[in-house]
């Protein structure tokens, strides 16, 4: 088998039962455990600009070679707290409003990504078959192609790819395609997202775009290559969560959980503090439940797991105090001497615990304003106890909502209809939670982690005619133009 090796902005080696949180980095690390190879990125340390740069430092552990670098002060403002935290990810999420336009950092994205480039292509062997990772490192791709690797390169987005209109708000919209269209695959959460890129490719004269005869693929024919771009859904390590959550059901913070709800059911949302996953639309709905359906009071409790992330970011700031408030009103308002309606914790905690408390759970609430995928709403299934299962509830803007269709799902700007599905939600009799549990379920065995990981792998070594695993994804309904 060919060297994996992947590369993304953060390397984050974690060792058993230390939490993790963040989504690309759990999907890498289950990637990785499997079949090993080699991951390339920042190791999280900053550097002052006068410190010699000691390039990548390398060890080793599970099977994966871990070749990791510190960034400079001024190259994380610029690059990471700057052009990708406050420019694209913004913009990735529809949120215009928030994104910031500045040439600075745009230089420090590609003065970073020039950096990885030549950190990285010293380290690779002709038949590395090298996979990409995230928005961050979008130019990576065409500048080992300028240091001659001529190597199999991928790529892989793990935030929605906005419409065409909203991308080329951004000054440097055509020249981030032109530099995707480097790269030999390039790969997304949703059959939107890819004919969203698509169009994009077509507006700015990148490449000629056809659909492909596996009709989950499409062909982009620039003067340099063909690049396949294809829908590869992510997904969770099903079997392992499954087991995971009997095993945390007897444990002691399951256990303390359950005694501290002294009977009362459980909502529950986990997510990184961040103003795309609907935080504050989130508590007004859990406040629209309590007041619509007053029967509640002192019979429901929700708990809000949302670890801090990106706190350098002044909106990273501005939502956590925001949400500190909300949470404060909430349960001043309504909260009894025996009864706290909002537990707001900004911590993390192990995979195992968190497997418990989403088994717990008689609902998930996962309600974000735009989404990739949504891993959480993944794993709050694979947690539940088949025989006596929760009920999702999930914004339609999650990538999730595209199969997880046994979920009820909801507006998360229509506050009263998040209330009136999450009043429908905890009272489900049993029959219809199997139903709608079997189907999600039965669709995160067939489809999980290990197979998006040999999905990608596949197509990347399949060259353009990489067609693997096409016969599990629904069919897409590509636009005319690209027939
Ligand atoms: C990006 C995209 C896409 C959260 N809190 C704790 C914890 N987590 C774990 C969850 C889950 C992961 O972090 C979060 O993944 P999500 O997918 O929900 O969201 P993002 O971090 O925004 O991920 C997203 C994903 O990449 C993958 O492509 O789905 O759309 O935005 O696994 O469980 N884990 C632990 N303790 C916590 O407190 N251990």
């Amino acid at each position: 088998m060919d060297r994996l090796v992947i590369i993304s902005n953060r390397v984050a080696p974690v060792t058993e039962g230390k939490s993790q949180a963040g989504g690309l980095a759990v999907a890498i690390l289950e990637a990785l455990r499997r079949q090993g190879g080699i991951w390339f990125g920042w190791n999280g340390e900053m550097i002052e600009e006068e410190q010699t740069d000691p390039g990548p430092t390398i060890t080793e552990s599970e099977q994966i070679t871990y070749a990791t670098m510190p960034l400079k002060r001024r190259d994380l403002e610029e690059y990471y707290n700057g052009y990708a935290n406050a420019t694209l990810w913004p913009l990735l999420h529809y949120r215009l409003d928030l994104a910031n336009f500045d040439n600075a950092t745009y230089e420090g994205y590609r003065r970073v990504n020039a950096l990885f480039a030549d950190r990285l292509s010293p380290m690779l062997r002709d038949k590395d078959l090298v996979w990409v990772h995230d928005y961050h490192l979008i130019p990576l791709g065409s500048e080992l192609r300028q240091r001659g690797c001529r190597q199999r390169i991928g790529f892989f987005l793990h935030t929605p790819w906005p419409s065409s209109e909203m991308w080329q708000a951004l000054p440097a919209h055509a020249e981030l395609v032109r530099a995707l269209c480097a790269y030999d695959l390039v790969g997304f959460h949703t059959a939107d997202d890819l004919n969203c890129f698509a169009q994009c490719v077509t507006n700015t004269g990148a490449g000629a775009v056809e659909v492909m005869e596996d009709g989950v693929s499409l062909r982009i024919v620039t003067p340099e290559r063909v690049v396949t771009g294809r829908v590869f859904p992510i997904s969770i390590d099903t079997a392992h969560l499954e087991t995971l959550a009997r095993q945390a059901a007897r444990s002691s913070h399951t256990r303390r959980l359950r005694d501290s709800l002294v009977g009362r059911s459980l909502i529950i949302g986990v997510d990184r503090l961040d103003y795309s996953k609907g935080l504050p639309q989130r508590f007004n709905a859990f406040q629209e439940l309590l007041e619509r359906y007053p029967q509640n009071q002192s019979r429901v409790s929700f708990l809000q797991i949302a670890p801090p992330s990106r706190s350098d970011v002044t909106e990273y700031q501005q939502i956590r105090r925001e949400l500190e408030t909300m949470a404060g009103h909430i349960n001043g308002h309504y909260a009894e001497f025996d009864w706290v309606p909002i537990r707001y914790l900004n911590k993390s905690f192990g995979r195992r615990t968190l497997a418990g408390f989403y088994r717990h759970a008689r609902v998930g609430l996962v309600t974000p304003l735009r989404d990739g995928m949504n891993l959480v709403a993944k794993e709050y299934v694979a947690c539940q106890n088949p025989e006596d299962p929760g009920v999702l509830v999930l914004s339609r803007f999650a990538g999730a909502a595209r199969e997880m269709d046994g979920a009820l799902i909801v507006n998360p700007y229509d506050t009263a209809e998040v209330a009136e599905n999450l009043q429908r939600a905890l009272h489900m009799g049993l029959e219809e939670r199997l139903e709608r549990h079997a189907t999600m379920i039965a669709q995160l065995r067939r489809y999980d982690i290990t197979r998006w990981r040999e999905d990608f792998v596949a197509a990347l070594e399949g060259g353009n005619a990489g067609n693997a695993g096409a016969e599990s994804l629904p069919s897409i309904d590509f636009p005319r133009q690209f027939a």
